[in-house]
């Protein structure tokens, strides 16, 4: 049917193919959704209304601008024995992905650089960040490209706050609920 015009029972049929094919891609997409790891077990959030520190450091615009890549959620990663944040997520790459998790004590945790975005780093400094986080980490001077990593351990139940310094403006935040 490449060069031939399609008789009606044709398109009905093709039309037919494309409602299916587009229900598929709907479907799959929604299982990704709201997991930015990209491990594909579907959506498992928390409400951040449960952690008020956190939905208050990455929706406030005292300190920097509200966080990218944020809506209302913490993406449950505590079953993850091993958790990847990739730094430089989202459209532009001025956000974490996924900007706030869940992780049991004692996970460590790997911020991946994704190279896009320019320079980034990764601050958690209780003065900073409202006066809440319970960590205290840093990657050191921002740096750009894919081959960059930084990673912590998070021994102790409490709240992380952070942030990218030269990215703070334009809201690159994220949290980590550590219990
Ligand atoms: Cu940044």
């Amino acid at each position: 049917m490449t060069q031939s015009p399609f008789t009606e029972a044709d398109r009905r049929t093709v039309l037919k193919i494309l409602g299916a094919s587009s229900a598929v891609g709907i479907t799959g997409l929604a299982g990704c959704a709201g997991n930015g790891n990209g491990d594909g077990n579907g959506a498992d959030t928390i409400p951040a209304s449960d952690y008020p520190a956190v939905d208050e450091w990455m929706t406030e615009t005292d300190i920097g601008d509200a966080a990218n890549n944020y809506d209302g959620v913490i993406v449950n990663l505590r079953d993850e024995s091993d958790v990847t944040i990739d730094v430089g997520a989202g459209d532009d790459g001025f956000a974490y992905g996924p900007s706030a998790v869940a992780v049991s004590a004692g996970t460590e945790v790997l911020w991946d650089w994704t190279g896009e975005g320019g320079q980034h780093n990764v601050e958690a400094e209780p003065d900073d960040q409202i006066g809440e986080s319970d960590y205290e980490f840093s990657s050191g001077e921002p740096v750009g490209g894919a081959d960059n990593e930084y990673s912590s351990t998070f021994d102790e139940s409490g709240i992380a706050l952070y942030h990218c310094e030269p990215h703070l403006s334009l809201g690159m935040k994220g949290s980590i609920v550590v219990d």
